[in-house]
């Protein structure tokens, strides 16, 4: 039986990927942070197959006594401090987690060494927001990195480790480039969650508008549930490399907010949106959309749910919501 170890696994992609690794057969174990970690609970009610290991991407020793209880053959290293504009606020943090904890996790999986000899392969969740002020469309696994925010400058020293561990130690150690992936499952603080929740709450009645920054961003959006499954792929290659995974679609804001208000039968929704300056970011990503060539061609990957399908996915998921809390009264 294959074992694998996740960080971040309190994420929707942590989520995602548990449950089609035990889908495989695998016996999955997510590392979790923090004592009396609310999220504890969640997952053993959402994901009841996971066992969880404590553990924090700071801590070199968390990180090698959770190899030891797991024995793993895969580590997908998917903890970070994810929310961008957060990451100007507390760059230190998130230098510390997102960029640094890429290093200890590499380093845990070069010291540690499995009971049965085996092997670990190792995944590294890299961002499209590497790309920053982008210097080419759409953008490729050569395309010329330029971050435009700690988040990013901390992703790109992951990123470059994740090579470096792989040249320098022959680490099968293969880094997915992902673009914007959404789901249900998505934090309340991006803004398609943020958007979906409130288009549910505002066609029930129980909010009257909704604020956001830049509407003008542009993002190549993909299905969280699809993008797991590109990461396992890349596990299962005989040599580990780099891959972009995206859709090849790029859409504004504006065409998420009409997609989500027509959703639930608002045609115009400019009288419900307004801008507000405290969402808008000190450096902005404008427009975004990747190349997925060669995960196409070498891995066999693509995405299957589309866009239209992705918003109404998520905009149906909370008002079926909104209305059990309604009913609960
Ligand atoms: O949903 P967002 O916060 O996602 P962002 O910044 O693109 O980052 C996400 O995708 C990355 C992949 O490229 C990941 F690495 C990262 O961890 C995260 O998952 O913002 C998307 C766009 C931005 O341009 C932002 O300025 O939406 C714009 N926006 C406009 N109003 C807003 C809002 N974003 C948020 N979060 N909230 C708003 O009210």
């Amino acid at each position: 039986m294959k074992r694998a170890l996740i960080t971040g696994i309190t994420g929707q992609d942590g989520m995602y990927l548990s449950e089609l690794l035990l889908a495989k057969g695998y016996e999955v174990y997510g590392l979790i942070r923090g004592q009396n970690n609310p999220k504890f609970e969640m997952i053993e009610r959402e994901i009841p197959g996971v066992r969880l290991l404590t553990g924090d991407l700071t801590d070199l020793s968390s990180l090698l006594r959770a190899l030891t209880a797991s024995q793993p053959h895969e580590v997908y290293n998917l903890g970070a401090i994810s929310f961008v504009a957060y990451s100007w606020e507390n760059a230190h943090t998130t230098t510390d987690v997102t960029g640094k904890g890429v290093l200890n996790m590499l380093e845990a999986v070069r010291l540690h060494r499995n009971a049965d000899g085996s092997d670990i392969r190792f995944y590294q969740a890299s961002s499209s927001e590497m790309f920053g002020k982008v210097q080419e469309v759409p953008q490729r696994e050569t395309t010329l990195l330029w971050p435009r925010s700690p988040y990013g400058v901390a992703k790109v020293f992951g990123h470059y480790m994740t090579i470096n561990y792989r040249e320098s130690y022959g680490m099968h150690a293969s880094s997915g480039v992902l673009f914007n992936h959404e789901s249900p499952r998505r934090g309340p603080e991006f803004v398609t969650r943020k958007i979906s929740m409130a288009v549910a709450r505002i066609s029930l009645g129980l909010q009257d508008d909704l604020q956001l920054g830049n509407l003008d961003a542009k993002r190549d959006w993909g299905f969280a549930g699809d993008y797991v499954e590109a990461m396992w792929l890349m596990l299962q290659q005989d040599q580990a490399d780099d891959y972009v995974i995206s859709t090849g679609e790029m859409h504004s804001i504006r065409e998420f907010l009409d997609i989500a208000f027509k959703r639930v039968g608002i045609d115009d929704w400019a009288p419900l949106v307004s801008q507000n300056p405290a969402f808008f970011r000190p450096a902005e990503v404008e427009s975004l959309v990747g190349d997925s060539t060669k995960a196409h061609e070498t891995l066999g990957w693509k995405p299957k749910v589309g866009f239209t399908e992705l918003v109404e996915m998520m905009v149906d998921h909370d008002l079926a919501r909104e209305q059990r809390r309604a009913s609960r009264g």
